[in-house]
């Protein structure tokens, strides 16, 4: 038998979740998608990549063959130790996976959400209404976005709808932020917040039971299918926790994302501003162009062909989902944040069976957040540019200056 040893092209031995790649990652993207459509990357062991929009959609619907059970984080759950008990959701595959599902979609779907569209406008409203505070038309105001808008905004509704008390919600991010980056490997960005963890892991898994939560929210919800049967009790409070873990840090940025790319198309405000049904489509088109969500892993269940590579059975692949959203065999001009395509088959919310469940619950915060400020904002400016804050997983803002023109 003879063995080809193929070269690991030069992108290979970069690593992903290094500063300098996860500030920048849209040149590294190019050159992984460049290199083939599955790459070793030998930082790591065994590990391999998929840039490729073609190649990361097929493999997100292939959940046989690319699964979710071993988690989709670096980490092999089958070898080691989970950091926390594994998502019902996110981490298992049918089927597991389709009780906890079929009881969480229909608490966030479209329908349900009909519920909270008039209370998230007019919250939206008053939160614009209390940061424009007096200042009039034509007058300015400075602000930084990030927390004046993206952070403020879903910590006001979000809690509430999943009906936690208010007490300790300066949780929320910090553990979102490091469940995140444990997603990584354990670089310097998971020891930075493995001292805290515990703390606020104790206080998320306490919210989830049920005498702590409202019985009029998403979390009530859960444990009423607990009470019907279509999940265990046991089940039910880690239901909860994946409101609590993928709820609140992917709104931040997802909100960041559009708010960035509004403030450096003034075009595009302009169009929102006539026509605030826009808001949806400049909403997907934005996550497509910044992709808050920037990766997850799968693990191989079996030897898996892909081009003339064969991915062994128990390998994890990176899949790069911003890499997939600026693939420009898929894209015209992918860099580009464009109202006039059509942002759908971007992954990410994810595609195929894990496809975000929550993507309805980020679209109404958007749209919310979106017609307050166009009711108020003529025109939105970049004060001084963003500054970025790293995670192994989310492509996030730490800041966004901007000035607020009132109309
Ligand atoms: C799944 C992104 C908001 C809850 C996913 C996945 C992505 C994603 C990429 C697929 C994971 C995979 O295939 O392994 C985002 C982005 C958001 C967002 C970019 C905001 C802009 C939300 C919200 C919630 C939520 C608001 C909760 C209300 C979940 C859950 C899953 C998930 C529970 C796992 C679904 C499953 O495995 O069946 N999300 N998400 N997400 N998301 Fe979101
Ligand atoms: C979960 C979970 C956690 C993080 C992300 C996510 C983006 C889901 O605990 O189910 O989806």
């Amino acid at each position: 038998m003879t063995t080809t040893l193929r070269p690991v092209p030069a992108v290979g031995a970069v690593d992903p979740f290094s500063p300098e790649v996860l500030g920048d990652p849209l040149p590294f993207h190019a050159a992984l998608r460049d290199a083939g459509p599955v790459v070793p990357l030998s930082r790591y062991d065994g590990l391999y990549g998929m840039g490729r929009h073609a190649d990361v959609h097929a493999a997100l619907v292939d959940w046989q063959r690319f699964c979710s059970g071993a988690g989709v984080g670096l980490s092999n759950f089958r070898r080691e130790e989970p950091w926390r008990p594994p998502s019902l959701l996110l981490e298992t595959d049918p089927p597991h996976h389709d009780a906890p599902r079929h009881v969480l979609a229909p608490i966030l779907g479209p329908r349900a959400l009909r519920r909270l569209q008039g209370p998230w406008f007019a919250a939206a409203e008053e939160h614009v209404e209390d940061l424009l505070a007096d200042a009039g038309p034509g007058e300015t105001v400075a602000v930084d976005a990030m927390p004046a808008l993206a952070e403020s905004f879903p910590l006001r509704v979000f809690p509430d709808a999943v009906g936690i008390p208010r007490e300790g919600r300066e949780h929320l991010l910090p553990y979102g932020d490091h469940l995140f980056n444990a997603f990584g490997p354990s670089n310097e960005l998971v020891a930075k917040g493995a001292p805290h963890v515990a703390e606020h892991a104790a206080w998320v898994n306490a919210q989830c039971r049920r005498e702590v939560l409202s019985d009029d929210g998403f979390g009530a919800a859960i444990w009423a299918a607990a009470d019907r049967g279509d999940i265990t009790g046991e089940q039910a409070p880690l239901v909860v926790r994946s409101l609590l873990s993928a709820g609140v840090d992917t709104t931040v940025h997802g909100l960041g994302a559009v708010l960035r790319a509004l403030a450096t198309h003034p075009d595009a405000w302009a169009r929102l501003r006539h026509d605030p049904a826009l808001a949806r489509v400049v909403f997907d088109e934005a996550i497509r162009w910044e992709s808050p969500v920037q990766t997850f892993f799968r693990t191989a269940e079996v030897d898996v062909p892909v081009g003339d590579t064969v991915v062994p059975e128990g390998a994890k692949i990176l899949m790069f989902l911003g890499s997939a959203n600026h693939d420009p065999r898929r894209w015209t001009d992918p860099d580009r944040f464009d109202l006039t395509r059509d942002p759908s088959g971007h992954v990410g919310f994810g595609m195929g069976l894990h496809q975000c469940v929550g993507q309805h619950v980020a679209r109404l915060e958007a749209a919310a957040l979106l017609a307050a400020l166009a009711a108020r904002v003529e025109r939105i400016e970049v004060a001084a540019e963003p500054t970025r804050h790293l995670n192994n997983t989310m492509r996030a803002f730490a800041s966004q200056p901007m000035r607020l023109h009132l109309g």
